[in-house]
């Protein structure tokens, strides 16, 4: 267990000094009840003497009804309109890195388009040798792969840049799913029609109500972009664009055209609304900056936050959370349980895989005493995820997207958590 503290410990006089630094725990942090008679234990239950479901009463499986608070959300406020809005992911009550399809944050800008997929069409035209149409029955007979890749909106946190506003992380970080896409490389397609030489951006064009364009370098496009059509092993749901989106590692999520119509090759960019008037950051000296592709390193903690209080009083506490980075794995993530003062590295489970998100976890024993939680991500180029001070400091106050400042959870001494901030 590594620590790695700058700032001393007498910063925060209030908290108790002296966390086990995860690993140990002591006596009285115990997690199991002692053995006093416990009717679930000694009297038969209705779910005992009843018989269950037959198969096929179901011929989807849904969730458990006892589940049923585990759900996307939106914020009525943020927007005018539910055609032009979005919904969060529950991070807070998901573990491991796959986002099941049904729980994947939406971002429709003209509503969820509905497109048989007998009548998908993808047009690739402008500067290729020929210009092509594929059905979906044709680009599932080029070679498929498989990936798995975070999506983040370049909005997430869009919210909390002035200050500590919304108080849950399905709200402050939920604007990001990661699942395993199958589909097609975008550059045997475009292979398939012959690039030209003068052939530098690709526009990728939405079929949906909102006509979602966006200009994506060349580079880009032949590298690790996907056509994809499966999520998770089942066909994409019409929130992620039915029958075909693309995939575009590590970049802002505006950039993953759903319902995707037609790719044209051109010679510069487009300067679209999405990438000029939108998508785009004020920056201090009054010009904004534009392409801003690639989603820095961040993380949160999931678990304890405010939707996800501590209920179980001091002891033995598990502390859970994400980690990312659209330039590849993340290599650390640290956690700190006093705002900052003393820093642990947490325990990276499961895979570490290449711009998708990471599981990370760091138990200790709670002494039941306030805690500010904060997580920092260190990503395989070295970067570490910055406080929201630093980015404030180069970015001014006027920025919406790319916000990927520490995040803080107060935890007071009930176990209940609230959104704040330490910069
Ligand atoms: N055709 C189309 N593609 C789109 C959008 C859209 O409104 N229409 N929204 C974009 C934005 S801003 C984001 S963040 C992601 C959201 O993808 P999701 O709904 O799968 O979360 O899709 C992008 N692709
Ligand atoms: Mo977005």
């Amino acid at each position: 267990m590594t620590e790695t503290s700058g700032k001393g410990t007498s910063r925060r006089g209030f908290l108790k000094a002296g966390f086990a630094a995860g690993g140990a725990l002591v006596a009285g942090g115990t997690a199991a009840r002692a053995a006093t008679p416990d009717p679930l234990i000694t009297q038969v239950q209705p779910w005992n003497t009843v018989l269950g479901d037959g198969v096929d009463v179901h011929p989807y499986g849904m969730p458990v009804k006892y589940e049923s608070d585990v759900i996307r959300r939106n914020v009525p406020w943020l927007t005018a309109d539910s055609v032009s809005s979005i919904n969060f992911t529950p991070l807070h009550a998901l573990d491991g890195i796959i986002t099941p399809n049904g729980l994947c944050f939406e971002r429709h800008h003209g509503g969820a388009a509905e497109i048989p997929k007998e009548d998908y069409r993808l047009m690739i035209n402008g500067l290729v040798d020929e210009p092509l149409v594929f059905t979906l029955d044709d680009l599932m007979r080029f070679p498929r792969e498989n990936r798995i890749h975070f999506m983040e909106c370049a909005a997430n946190s869009g919210m909390e840049w002035a200050g500590a506003q919304l108080n849950g992380c399905q709200f402050t970080h939920g604007m990001i799913h990661n699942v395993m896409y199958t589909g097609v490389p975008l550059r045997a397609l475009l292979e398939e029609a012959g690039v030209k030489t003068e052939g530098k951006w690709i526009l990728a064009e939405g079929a949906d109500a909102a006509g979602m364009t966006r200009s994506i370098p060349i580079e880009k496009a032949l590298d690790d972009c996907l056509v994809a059509f499966k999520m998770n092993g089942e066909a994409l749901r019409k929130e992620q664009g039915y029958p075909v989106r693309l995939v575009v590692p590590g970049w802002e999520g505006n950039m993953w055209v759903k319902w995707l119509r037609r790719i044209e090759v051109g010679d510069k960019p487009w300067e679209q609304r999405e990438e000029t008037s939108k998508y785009t950051d004020l920056m201090p000296n009054g010009k904004a900056r534009k392409f801003t592709w690639v989603m820095d390193a961040k993380s949160v903690i999931t678990n304890p936050s405010p939707q996800a209080p501590i209920t179980h009083g001091p002891g033995r506490t598990v502390i859970t959370g994400l980690a990312w980075s659209g330039h590849g794995t993340i290599k650390r993530v640290d956690v700190t349980l006093d705002g900052g003062v003393n820093w642990h590295t947490a325990r990276l489970s499961g895979p570490s895989l290449d711009k998708s998100l990471h599981r990370f976890y760091f138990e200790f024993d709670w002494d039941g005493s306030p805690l500010l939680l904060q997580s920092r991500a260190i990503d395989e180029t070295g970067y570490v995820q910055p406080t929201k001070d630093a980015l404030r400091k180069f970015r001014g106050n006027n920025s919406i997207y790319h916000n990927n400042g520490i995040q803080t959870w107060s935890v007071n001494k009930d176990g209940e958590a609230e959104n704040v901030e330490i910069s």
